[in-house]
């Protein structure tokens, strides 16, 4: 029954015939029932005194296809969850569903007119609620949501509306990313390498009027605050926001321009160099450039519009890339260099970008490897200012004399030997400024300091930063969203939907046509999309966009915290209780939009007043990959694992063993390699050791076999940790390991009847717990407890089982036995001869006789020789 048939044969072996009377099916489906009657893991209220965890899965886009990749992120949620339970805490781990979105939309299109994105949305929500219900997961099912609920996304407007008011969401006319295929636009997250993420066409860039997110005003915060998360979030991760972030510190420096008014301003990491800069270059598709060339002669005007429609064919990544010969057009225009009046030539060249910095530099092609193979191209003067063979640390070097007192310059031979004009190589290290006036002799350092002091105090510049990460483009051209809720009137003004009139729902999708086309499909709802205006009560139309759902779960971790409330996003009381989240559990594909998103608004939350913490997510864990074949499972490569389907065959528990087993949670897993059979087998093992068990609950676990107690009390102890730093697979291993010494002292030990062994039973049921619930329930009610095992406080280890195993040492005095010391024995030799010297006995049998010779031979003998 499972999906491909390499991985039937894995499991074609024993998972039929349940082995010696343990159906993992028939024990999940009992559970679940009873789990579904107690509903035990509903987390605890206002009253509930422990102390409190959230724990959180990335929610799931119900898709039709949960598969093992999913069943991977579901299981160590829920060993997140049942552990801290265990630990004696209140714990909280929800679920919901992110469920607008393309796919829904696409399958109502392909269904044809009259067709629903909700159905297909809904029904696939119903089959992974019952797949996760089978799955065992210890939801607490009472605050389930589902973002395209009314419910839930008039809250995402409401949203909207206080970023509108604090002038964090606006519209701006500008070129965006287009995806023709999906005929939508696309945040800069979204384009992979010049193509669409999700249908892989190739974007292009379209001007249109949209609307954004001011996340570039939090930049320096969402930066500085990872620092906080150093330590609890994969560093990769960590650094992989700081990339996208991307901030570089340097300075904003003003060029005259002849002929022109206002100042051009370029941003420059290396204002130090300034000197050095021969010609400056303009992005071709900024509004700097095209005014610039409107001045200029027509035959420049006619060279410039030849570039630039070549240019708009290219990608960013293309334009940016070092290796490809450089193109650009003289301007015919010149600007004016503030520290020594140099006149440089303008070009419009494509490696400069429109939207990053001022979408102009100042190009210093000695220090630059991009302006330096333009220069080479074009034949423009190289100027070096930084002498890269002179040291910089220590202090500046004293220039030695002659005796005439003419200074001896050191030999510049070698700085010649790189002048970057011959070698082709820029001179990007650090080194000691020459041709610069007042900076020369100072270090890069010095000099950028002491530039952008001149440059302040004249006026022409300042200490600037400058930002990769781009204002969050939230439109989407598509009908399965959030409406934005704004209201365009006939006076051309823009204005909210007043608060009480939200949610403001989608219209029916019965009559609309849904096939992308460049425009909104909401536009083609005539009647939804009459409206008056709030303020005068004149008609006026509403915004045919949706929201991008990356809204959608850029704060769905609070709306857990009351999922039903109608009257507010969330309880500030309750995000006081229980977020920021205390575990965030999903896949690294997470690693950069939807978390930086979800940092971004918890940060405007909490400027609004609204919670007290400014980061989401405490600590993060990414998954591996369950892989089938080589690749990453997903439906589109029909290398499926299906998830609804192992369920009943092996089961659930077995599934998750077997998965939290198979590494490191952080490593990619190969189902390939992942046993479930061998899984079966081991939690058939440890049920069969509980049904085995003789002993009453009440037996006096002192009297048990001292060996078999330590190893359970040596899990007790170990097992916390190893869940903390997520060594899940270790866990199992150990219990394996529990196991098998349990079952030795039934078979060939004190037997059944020793109170090591029911001890060493229950404490597998309760670890158990994390991995295989089904089978620790029914294990703990064979060994004749009521309650559910899942709700069972952690057991304590008993310090005395916990010492190494200890030995008897001797002491001799000339060969004399006189005395014997009880010592662990891993101990060292030095030790043991220190603890002999120490002896109170031994000290008395030397009486003044001195040592001489001391033989030590651990952990069991030492032997002194006196004088
Ligand atoms: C002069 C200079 C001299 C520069 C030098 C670098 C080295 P990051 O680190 O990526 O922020 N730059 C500025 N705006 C640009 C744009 N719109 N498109 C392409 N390049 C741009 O890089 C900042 C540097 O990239 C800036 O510092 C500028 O070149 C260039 F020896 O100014 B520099």
């Amino acid at each position: 029954m499972i999906g491909t048939s390499s991985v039937s044969q894995i499991n074609a072996t024993d998972t039929d015939a349940p082995a010696d009377g343990f159906d993992a099916y028939a024990i999940q489906q009992k559970w679940q029932a009873r789990w579904a009657e107690a509903d035990p893991f509903r987390a605890g209220g206002e009253e509930d005194t422990r102390p409190r965890k959230y724990v959180l899965g990335m929610f799931p886009y119900p898709s039709g296809d949960l598969h093992m990749g999913h069943a991977e992120n579901y299981a160590y949620v829920d060993v997140v969850a049942r552990f801290w339970r265990h630990r004696g805490y209140n714990v909280l781990n929800p679920i919901g569903w992110d469920s607008f979105g393309l796919p829904a939309e696409n399958a109502a299109i392909k269904g044809g007119a009259g067709s629903d994105p909700r159905e297909w949305t809904y029904r696939n929500i119903d089959q992974h609620k019952k797949s996760f219900r089978e799955f065992g997961s210890s939801y607490d099912w009472s605050r389930v949501l589902h973002t395209s609920d009314p419910e839930y996304y008039r809250w995402n407007q409401w949203l909207f509306q206080r970023l509108y008011e604090r002038d964090l969401a606006y519209r701006k006319d500008s070129p965006v990313n287009w995806c023709p295929n999906d005929q939508t636009v696309l945040a800069n997250e979204q384009v992979v390498d010049g193509h669409c993420e999700r249908c892989g066409a190739e974007v292009v860039k379209k001007k249109l009027t949209q609307w954004y997110f001011k996340i570039t005003d939090y930049a320096d915060r969402l930066l500085d605050d990872l620092n906080q998360l150093e330590g609890f979030w994969p560093s990769k991760v960590i650094r992989m926001q700081r990339n996208w972030i991307g901030r570089s510190v340097g300075a904003d420096i003003d060029f005259e321009i002849e002929g022109r008014a206002e100042k051009v301003t370029v941003f420059s990491t290396r204002p130090d160099t300034l000197h050095g800069a021969t010609f400056m270059v303009v992005a071709p598709d900024s509004d700097l450039a095209a005014e610039l060339a409107a001045g200029s002669t027509a035959e420049v005007r006619m060279r410039f519009q030849d570039y630039l429609d070549q240019v708009q064919r290219q990608s960013d990544i293309e334009r940016q890339s070092t290796d490809r010969p450089k193109t650009g057009v003289f301007l015919d225009r010149f600007a004016v260099n503030p520290v020594n009046g140099e006149r440089l030539p303008i070009w419009a060249a494509d490696y400069v970008l429109a939207d990053y910095g001022h979408g102009a530099v100042m190009a210093v092609p000695a220090h630059d490897q991009r302006d330096l193979d333009f220069a080479r191209a074009f034949d423009l003067p190289v100027r070096t200012v930084v002498d890269t063979t002179a040291p910089v640390t220590g202090a500046i070097p004293v220039i030695e004399t002659d005796e005439d007192g003419v200074p001896i310059l050191p030999e510049d031979e070698s700085l010649e030997e790189i002048d970057p004009a011959r070698t082709g190589i820029a001179l990007t290290g650090d080194g000691r400024m020459i041709n610069s006036g007042t900076l020369d002799g100072l270090s890069k350092r010095h000099a950028i300091t002491r530039v952008i002091e001149q440059l302040e105090a004249a006026g022409t510049g300042r200490a600037a930063k400058s930002y990769r990460l781009r204002d969050w483009l939230i439109s989407r051209q598509r009908f399965w969203g959030t409406p934005i809720p704004m209201i365009h009137t006939q006076d051309g003004r823009i204005v909210p939907v007043p608060d009480e009139q939200l949610p403001l729902r989608l219209p029916d999708a019965t009559g609309l046509d849904l096939k992308p086309k460049g425009t909104s499909p909401l536009g083609g709802a005539t009647e939804w999309m009459q409206t008056t205006d709030p303020e005068t009560g004149e008609p006026a139309l509403r915004d045919a966009d949706t929201m991008d759902t990356f809204v959608d779960s850029s704060w769905y971790f609070l709306r857990f915290l009351a999922a039903n409330d109608p009257t507010q996003a969330f309880p500030s009381s309750e995000a006081d209780r229980w977020a920021p989240v205390d575990s965030y559990i999903g896949g690294v594909e997470h690693a950069i939009l939807h978390l930086l998103y979800a940092r971004f608004i918890t940060k405007v939350l909490y400027d609004m007043g609204l919670i007290d913490f400014t980061e989401p997510f405490s600590s993060l864990i990414n998954q591996g990959m369950v892989l089938l074949d080589g690749s990453k499972m997903s439906k589109s490569k029909g290398n499926l694992v299906e998830f609804a389907s192992s369920m009943m065959d092996p089961g659930a528990d077995v599934v998750r063993t077997a998965i939290a087993f198979a590494g490191p949670v952080e490593d990619d897993i190969n189902w390939e390699d992942v046993s479930t059979t061998g899984a079966q087998k081991f939690l058939a093992r440890a049920w069969r050791v509980a049904k085995d068990v003789t002993s009453d609950p009440d037996v006096l676990w002192k009297t048990g076999d001292p060996a078999l107690r330590r190893v359970t009390h040596r899990l007790l102890a170990d097992a916390p940790s190893l869940v903390e730093q997520t060594k899940f697979n270790v866990v199992v291993a150990r219990l394996m390991e529990l196991v098998n010494a349990t079952r030795k002292v039934i078979d060939s030990g004190a037997g059944p009847a020793d109170a090591a062994v029911r001890e060493a039973a229950e404490a597998t049921a309760m670890i158990l717990d994390l991995f295989a619930p089904h089978t620790a329930e029914e294990m703990w009610e064979v060994l004749g407890y009521d309650g559910f095992v899942g709700l069972v406080a952690w057991r304590s280890p008993d310090p005395l089982l916990l010492v190494e195993e200890s030995v008897t040492a001797v002491v001799q005095i000339d060969g004399k036995v006189r005395g014997t010391l009880t010592v662990s024995a891993k101990i060292s030799a030095d030790e043991l001869e220190a603890l002999a010297r120490a002896d109170e006995k031994v000290r008395r049998s030397l009486g003044d006789r001195e040592i001489a010779r001391a033989v030590v031979r651990a952990p069991k003998v030492v032997s002194f020789t006196t004088a």
